[in-house]
């Protein structure tokens, strides 16, 4: 029975990842969250003695763009120097695991190419980029020094069980609540920025490819298309049959301070190396994010 390791597996992306190793037969261990501090070393390399991987996938992670301008040093301290922590501890204690780095689009911030490829000149414009970026190249260096490491540089991704803090879901789950009758506003920021959005179950399955390639490598895991905010609020709301306009506002605190540019991804490379595709188009994802969020409140309020 091939075993697996996952960092952040109560996340959204690592509880599907569960779900679909479980479903393949491997044994799946993990840690729930960044608060299990993917800084400590020592606690690291009990975990990794203990489950004795085939597979690291390393998901834990500040994950809030907008918030990593406040919290930088712990922004770095958990995407970076976990990152560090963790191939180092699992190059000494699980020397022929293959290892699953999640990267991302943030890495590229105001890139020089649109779309980008993997060999796209990296450019963060927040602490959260630069965090990721730095973590990539580290990834990188283990690598090139013999290391199954892979990066997934991955584009926004949702879900129903994205978290409320992404504007997706804060969009999904406020159109749901104001057709309960239970809200009557949703205050969004900046809701003309742009983003290549997929399905997270589509993301986790390519992540599970990257690592069954027969070389290690690093893949851009993106749909190829962008919609804005404004996109994903008219079919929230369209699917709870609400009009937007009665209930937007928009606060200027909301607003980032540096937003990255034109974050498209060519996903070719795991097209045709890995056979990997995204599956679910924009309108039936966030469509879906909102009839469970309908269903998901009605259950709690009985
Ligand atoms: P992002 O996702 O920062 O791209 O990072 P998020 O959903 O937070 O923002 C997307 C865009 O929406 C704009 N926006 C708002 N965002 C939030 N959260 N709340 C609002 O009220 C709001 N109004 C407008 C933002 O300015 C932004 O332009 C996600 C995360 O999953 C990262 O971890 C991951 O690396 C990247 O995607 C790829």
């Amino acid at each position: 029975m091939p075993s697996a390791f996952i960092t952040g597996i109560t996340g959204q992306d690592g509880s599907y990842l569960q779900e679909l190793l479980t479903g393949k037969g491997y044994e799946v261990h993990g840690w729930p969250s960044v608060d299990c501090d993917i800084t400590q070393p020592d606690v690291l390399r009990v975990a990794l003695q203990q489950s004795q991987p085939d597979e690291i996938y390393h998901l834990a992670a500040q994950t809030h763009v907008g918030e990593s301008a406040q919290a930088e040093a712990r922004t770095m301290a958990v995407n970076l120097q976990g990152t560090i922590n963790l191939l180092e501890t699992a190059q000494r204690e699980s020397p022929s695991a293959k290892i699953f780095f999640a990267s991302s689009s943030e890495i590229f911030g105001r890139p020089e190419e649109v779309p980008q490829t993997e060999n796209t000149p990296l450019n963060p414009v927040n602490p959260y980029g630069e965090s990721k970026a730095r973590a990539t190249e580290a990834v990188r260096v283990v690598r090139a020094a013999g290391c199954f490491a892979v990066n997934g540089i991955l584009y926004n991704h949702e879900s129903p069980r994205r978290g409320a803090n992404f504007v997706t879901q804060k969009i999904c789950q406020a159109a749901a609540a104001i057709a309960r009758g239970e809200q009557s506003e949703l205050k969004l920021g900046d809701t003309a920025a742009a983003r290549d959005w997929s399905d997270a179950r589509d993301v986790v399955r390519g992540m599970w490819l990257a690592l069954q390639a027969d070389v290690p490598d690093d893949y851009i895991f993106a749909s190829g298309q962008t919609h804005t905010v404004q996109d994903v609020i008219e079919i929230a709301f369209e699917t709870a049959q609400l009009d937007w306009r009665e209930h937007l506002k928009i606060d200027e605190s909301l607003f980032r301070a540096t937003e990255p540019r034109q974050l498209i991804g060519d996903p070719t490379k795991a097209r045709t190396v890995l056979d990997w595709q995204s599956q679910t188009s924009f309108r039936e994802l966030i469509a879906e994010m909102t009839r469970e969020a309908t269903g998901s409140q009605a259950t709690r309020s009985q």
